[in-house]
């Protein structure tokens, strides 16, 4: 007698072709662009199921990064061993171009800037959930270009040698990049960082946008992506008390106190023998004579998930860096490279979910429980449908605002109100999409029953990797200040600018049957238009009831995502 023996289940071998959701947005969004764009989606997802890169995802998920502090002779080094399959995530990323569709395209005649970012986004979108993470120094590195490209001086060594490397699709030339703002008093509240960095004086009177002029000391509590190789980083700006202040003594300096003391540094996590400390980097050949820029790790964090990820606790004594933009402007420079990053936690958030359903929808299609295939129970085939229009809600919510990204980003086409409603819905995504998706994933391991649960099955790394989207980068009850934050700042003009955009979209919208006020359609949309109605009230009220606003974030996200439906949907 065979026993039974349950069939695994398995993920499509084209995740864009089997995502009717993402091919749809690039059809739309994309334009005129979408025919070469769909293409180069279904050969990237091809390549992701190909037996090479699933040998790297693997490896990568094996193999966690090693730190050696120490060499056989008791000496200080600092060394991340990490895997093959890591390694091969960065090369990948660069001959895929997945920074460099965002900035250049290979076909400039019909591609505009919103387009190639919908593009390099649905990359994004394929590539995250089999990256091991490494879909976390791409988003460092794309806010690192962004804010490179906005704020670094023309002849800066971080413009005319670190920001091609960043968007080069050589992967021996590609290069990524931290974001090194948390410190032990101050994570969300930055302004309690204790890291300061002091003016070089000697070099003060050179040409400084081609030379380190700073001193960097402190301690940065969290760093993913060790291994990056350029990094911006948040200090307190020394002002030297007199002309001869020396840039290792802190007695020689006054500083401001709150975030208003910060300003934003641009430098080279790894350096051409510059340091004391002999460091052994196993990565690329261009590596292999440099120390590490006056850094030392103190160890690597043992976290909940994303493991795969060199996150180190760092000390800093000496690491020579440049100011990115203008003194003390430290938290207004950095956020432009935040906006950016906060929209990959959620492109990252989602794209796990849509992994995961894939996986429960098999499962579902394979196993028999009571007699009856398991999606043939109409109760499972309800839970699998919410779980398809919930990934189908967030997935057309992010695409709405990756494309505001690539409008504004463009000279031709931004528009001021545009600007306001993506400042106003990216911590929105960033939180609501990590939340609902968290969730969502979370349902999905519940639906493959026990063997969900078990770790080889995916969803559980999945599940544990992109839980930290709603932790870093902003957790969400700043994410819900912010959101508080841009109503302040633009007098409540974002709200009605929000309602607006919605109401335009809704006008468009035809419904057949329309005069049916039961009609489904009909209904939804009226009960969105009169939350339309109440909603810059409503953001008045929470001006004065902060208390409020994590409602009135999860409000923006229902607002978008329903409105975006029915646009679909008709
Ligand atoms: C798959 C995903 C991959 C993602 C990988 C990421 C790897 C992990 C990396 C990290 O986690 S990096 C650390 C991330 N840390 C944070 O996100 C910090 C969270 N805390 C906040 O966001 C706080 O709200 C903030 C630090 C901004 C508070 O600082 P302040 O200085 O007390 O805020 P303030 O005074 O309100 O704002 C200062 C200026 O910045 C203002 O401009 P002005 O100088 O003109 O007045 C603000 O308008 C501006 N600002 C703040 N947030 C902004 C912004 N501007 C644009 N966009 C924003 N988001
Ligand atoms: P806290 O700031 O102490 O926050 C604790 C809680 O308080 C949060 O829930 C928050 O929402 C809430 N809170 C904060 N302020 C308010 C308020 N005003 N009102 C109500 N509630 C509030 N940081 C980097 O700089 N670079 C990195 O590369 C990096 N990588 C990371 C990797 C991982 C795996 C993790 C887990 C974190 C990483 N971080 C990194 C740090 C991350 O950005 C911070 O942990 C995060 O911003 C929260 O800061 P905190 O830990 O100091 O928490």
């Amino acid at each position: 007698r065979r026993l039974f023996e349950q069939t695994a289940p398995t993920i499509p071998a084209n995740t864009f072709l089997a995502d009717r959701v993402l091919a749809s947005i690039v059809r739309r969004r994309c334009a005129s662009y979408s025919d070469l764009a769909s293409s180069d989606l279904t050969r990237f997802a091809y390549v992701l199921n190909s037996p090479e890169a699933l040998q790297n995802e693997r490896d990568a998920n094996q193999h966690l990064p090693i730190l050696h502090t120490h060499n056989e002779w008791g000496a200080r080094v600092n060394r991340i061993d990490t895997a093959h399959g890591w390694k091969a995530m960065k090369d990948l990323a660069a001959r895929e171009g997945l920074i460099a569709l965002g900035y250049t395209s290979s076909d400039p005649s019909s591609a505009s800037n919103s387009n190639r970012r919908i593009h390099q986004f649905a990359k994004l979108f394929l590539f995250s959930p089999r990256s091991a993470m490494f879909i976390c120094p791409l988003a460092m590195t794309d806010g690192a270009a962004r804010v490179l490209l906005s704020l670094a001086p023309q002849n800066s060594r971080a413009r005319t040698e670190f920001l091609p490397r960043l968007l080069s699709r050589d992967p021996a030339r590609f290069a990524t990049s931290g974001q090194w703002m948390t410190e032990k008093p101050g994570g969300s509240d930055v302004a309690n960082s204790e890291t300061v960095a002091l003016p070089v004086p000697f070099l003060q009177t050179s040409d400084i946008a081609d030379h380190p002029s700073f001193l960097v000391h402190g301690r940065k509590w969290f760093s993913s992506a060790t291994d990056a190789d350029i990094t911006l980083l948040l200090a307190r700006e020394g002002v030297p008390l007199h002309n001869n202040a020396d840039p290792n003594n802190l007695n020689d300096f006054t500083f401001r106190e709150t975030s208003r003391g910060l300003s934003l540094f641009f430098g080279e996590v790894w350096v051409d023998n510059g340091s004391k400390q002999a460091a052994e980097i196993h990565h690329h050949a261009i590596r292999s004579v440099q120390t590490l820029n006056g850094i030392s790790i103190v160890t690597l964090k043992n976290k909940h998930g994303t493991k795969q990820l060199p996150t180190a606790e760092l000390e800093i004594n000496g690491m020579r860096a440049t100011r990115i933009g203008d003194p003390f402007k430290g938290v207004k420079a950095v956020a432009i490279m935040l906006n950016i990053t906060r929209l990959y936690a959620a492109i990252g958030s989602v794209a796990g979910l849509r992994y995961c359903l894939f996986v429960a929808k098999d499962f579902a299609a394979k196993r028999i429980v009571f007699g009856k295939l398991l999606v043939n129970q109409p109760l499972q085939a309800c839970v699998l449908a919410d779980l398809e229009i919930l990934t189908a809600a967030l997935t057309h919510s992010v695409f709405y605002v990756v494309e505001l990204l690539g409008i504004t980003e463009s000279d031709e086409t931004a528009s001021h109100d545009d600007a306001v409603l993506l400042r106003f819905l990216t911590p929105v995504m960033k939180a609501w999409c990590s939340k609902l998706s968290i969730a969502g994933t979370s349902e999905c391991m519940e639906a493959l029953g026990g063997v969900g649960y078990i770790e080889e099955t995916g969803i559980s790394t999945v599940l544990k990797d992109i839980s930290v989207n709603a932790i870093w980068e902003g957790a969400t009850n700043v994410m819900s200040l912010d959101l508080v934050r841009v109503l302040v700042e633009t007098k409540g003009a974002a709200a009605n600018i929000f309602v607006q955009k919605m109401k335009n979209i809704l006008d468009s919208c035809t419904i057949l049957g329309q005069e049916h006020p039961k009609h489904p359609l009909s209904r939804s949309k009226a009960i969105i238009e009169s939350l339309l109605v109440n909603f810059p009230a409503h953001c008045e009220s929470v001006l004065e009831h902060h208390q409020q606003s994590r409602s009135l974030l999860f409000l923006v996200g229902y607002i978008v995502a329903s409105v975006l439906l029915i646009e679909q949907a008709v």
